[in-house]
């Protein structure tokens, strides 16, 4: 192996060796104490250290890097102490994550460490979004997010490195090839010669190097930086290396011939430079096994007072607590007009009020949201010049300008993943589904990267989604579902639905004073068709709180969007019976104790809602009912919801699925009970 020392001083040098042998002897008693029982899982980047090493030292230490499963380097490279991380490991109440996460699985905001998922993939578009906010900032800084060769075969990668070259964002995409994914070798996972040829295609730069010798590695990589800060673009490194153990330690080896052993084994990154440094009189025999001294007892000394710590006493409250991010201070000082009822208060207020289309009033929200947060971004396809396809970011892009309301390319996963990036820099963004239905191909992100970052490290999600979603007008199967409950399902997301102008106004601007990520339901059949009184003034609609839309004595309804208008036509057509109309208005969380205020109310539950029947949230809040508010029912709790069949295109069979088309029934079923 050839190494080539530039313009390194000695002490820099030595510097390179001790950050490149830490991780090596850490692994090393890692592998011992697995023997022993003591740990449980390790995944080992034996092998492969010069890169994770070579690489964060590359980087000033305040720039974002998002590290994988092999990656411990990164770690022990940002001086992470050595007793908090084992209690990481051991899933201490004391490590990263309070015992949350497993291995890698962790950030920390403080050393620019972006935690991982396991889905590997998705961490790319994380640095999209961290370079993007340098970008924005005019910040000399690049991020660097590594991939596997086997996860070069996920959408997420393409995505990721589509985005930062057609935005032009200075971010350092590292793979790290190590011949296998998991047992899969490269000739099964990738057909062209090399990973870094994959570049050309996205029209950026790559080169191929030898991620074992970590001067190549460290050099490589400091130019690299210098070019994508000076040239605003992306970069792709390709670095050959080898795993030296198994994917993961109990999985074994069997399927790796032994020769490739022998033959990896000779180019051992750590070995390898030990002996050039000596060789060339850099550091001598003793000075390394001073080293290894020194770290032995580092490690023992740090491992004890880990082994040492109190196990954890599981509290529920603190758990559930910390599934969302609190309001920082500053935010909660802010003193917006909070409207919890808008038509009352609109009638006792000194506020200017003007008649606006649902589409208005949301776009209202948002150009207001705009200027209140100069560090909120506009993210979504067709929005800027074009307007989005419902027109509601129209003359944004003249008023706001480019930088802030961004078209994107076609790639759900990667937006939601630069949103996020963005939120590590302290950005708030909204990102537009240009149909709800699309959400799908950004599902994981916004489930298993947005929803769990706070409970797992305590990074919040800054994010809004916004979901135009709803039926009604022949749109067929692709544009016109409602699917609000995949998302009430996740722990750490927040479900929004307004149902009437004032709402949509006010729930949009809390949404994006909230820190957690909020799923933002419009439904499309009302931009146009409803109509309310909404205050010109920046106010916000307390999130989590339902509204009584009609007070009366036979029956509760309890709906949300489409449904609350269902509720009243039908009113409307019959005088005859009193219907209350509760609106929930958030859906997760729910307002339980509206609900349970409807149920005593009238003692006769129907549950509305367009989406379709079996798993909806109508069964939740059924089954809540059932449980806490038995004594208060006087009728079995009714659903109405529409058919568990994709929404049909013809117009009568679409009016068929709709739960509209059984409200009637549902009603009458419950007045002669
Ligand atoms: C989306 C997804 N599919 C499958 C897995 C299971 N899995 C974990 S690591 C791994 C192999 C990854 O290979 P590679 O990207 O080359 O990284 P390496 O482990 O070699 O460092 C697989 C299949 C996963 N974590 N995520």
């Amino acid at each position: 192996m050839q190494f080539n020392r530039t313009k390194l001083t000695d002490d820099e040098l030595v510097f390179i060796y001790r950050s490149l042998v830490l991780p090596r002897m850490i692994e090393e008693k890692m592998l011992v104490l697995l023997r022993q029982g003591k740990i449980s899982k390790w995944f080992s980047g034996i092998g492969q250290e010069a890169i994770a090493v070579g690489s964060t030292l590359a980087l000033q230490k305040d720039e974002w890097i998002m590290p994988l499963h092999r990656n411990l380097g990164v770690f022990t490279t940002r001086q992470m102490g050595l007793e908090k991380l084992f209690k990481q490991w051991q899933g201490n109440k004391d490590g990263y994550s309070k015992g949350r996460e497993r291995s890698f699985h962790f950030g920390s905001k403080p050393h620019y460490i972006c935690g991982m998922i396991s889905h590997l993939g998705p961490q790319l578009a994380l640095a999209d979004g961290v370079a993007l906010a340098y970008k924005l900032k005019k910040e000399n800084k690049v991020s660097l997010a590594y991939s596997g060769d086997g996860g070069t075969s996920e959408g997420d990668f393409h995505e990721a490195l589509n985005v930062a070259a057609v935005w032009e964002l200075p971010v350092i995409f590292v793979i790290e090839n190590n011949g296998y994914g998991l047992s899969t070798p490269v000739n099964e996972q990738y057909r062209c010669e090399s990973l870094v040829d994959k570049a050309k295609g996205y029209g950026m730069e790559g080169i191929r190097i030898d991620g074992n010798n970590i001067l190549e590695v460290y050099d490589t990589i400091r130019g690299v930086r210098d070019y994508c800060i000076n040239h605003q673009k992306p970069y792709l490194i390709e670095c050959m290396t080898f795993r030296m153990r198994g994917h993961e330690e109990a999985s074994g080896t069997k399927y790796v011939p032994k020769e490739l052993f022998e033959e990896w084994g000779k180019k051992d990154p750590v070995k390898n430079y030990e002996q050039f440094l000596i060789s060339e009189g850099i550091i001598s025999e003793m000075q390394v096994a001073e080293t290894r001294n020194e770290f032995r007892d580092y490690i023992e000394t740090e491992l004890k007072a880990a082994f040492e710590a109190e196990a954890i006493i599981p509290d529920s409250e603190e758990e559930l607590r910390d599934v969302y991010a609190k309001k920082s201070m500053v935010d909660s000082q802010r003193s917006i007009v909070n409207i919890e009822d808008t038509q009352a208060t609109i009638h006792h207020s000194p506020f200017t009020i003007h008649e606006k289309r649902f589409i208005d009033a949301l776009q209202d929200g948002l150009r207001q949201s705009m200027e209140q947060h100069e560090n909120l971004i506009l993210m979504g396809q067709d929005i800027a010049e074009y307007g989005g396809a419902f027109k509601i970011t129209e003359g944004f892009v003249d008023q706001f300008g480019k930088d802030r309301v961004r078209n994107t390319p076609l790639c759900e996963s990667a937006i939601v993943g630069t949103a996020l990036g963005l939120s590590l820099e302290n950005y708030k963004s909204v990102m537009e589904m240009q149909f709800a239905d699309f959400v799908s191909v950004g599902f994981n992100q916004i489930v298993n990267n947005l929803a769990k970052i706070h409970y797992r490290w305590g990074q919040n999600a800054d994010v809004v989604i916004r979901m135009p979603t709803g039926g009604g007008v022949g749109a067929g199967p692709f544009h016109s579902q409602s699917n609000e409950a995949w998302f009430t399902h996740v722990p750490g997301l927040k479900v929004v639905y307004p149902s009437n102008p004032q709402d949509a106004k006010g729930l949009l601007t809390a949404a994006i004073n909230d820190p957690n990520p909020v799923m933002f339901f419009e439904h499309k059949a009302l931009y146009r068709s409803v109509t309310g009184m909404v205050p010109n003034e920046y106010y916000e609609t307390p999130i989590g709180k339902a509204i009584i839309t009609k007070a009366g004595t036979d029956i509760s309804i309890i709906t949300y969007g489409a449904g609350v208008h269902w509720a009243l036509a039908f009113q409307e057509q019959h005088p005859e019976i009193s219907l209350h109309i509760l609106d929930l208005r958030t859906l997760l969380p729910l307002d339980f104790e509206a609900i349970r205020n409807a149920v005593a109310t009238t003692g006769k539950v129907l549950i509305l809602h367009e989406d379709t029947l079996t798993g909806g949230i109508g069964g939740e809040i059924s089954a809540l009912i059932s449980e806490h508010c038995f004594e208060l029912l006087d009728a079995p709790i009714i659903r109405c919801a529409s058919l568990d069949t994709p929404v049909p295109f013809n117009i009568e069979l679409e009016k068929n699925f709709m739960a509209d088309s059984r409200l009637a029934d549902s009603i009458k079923k419950l007045m002669t009970y």
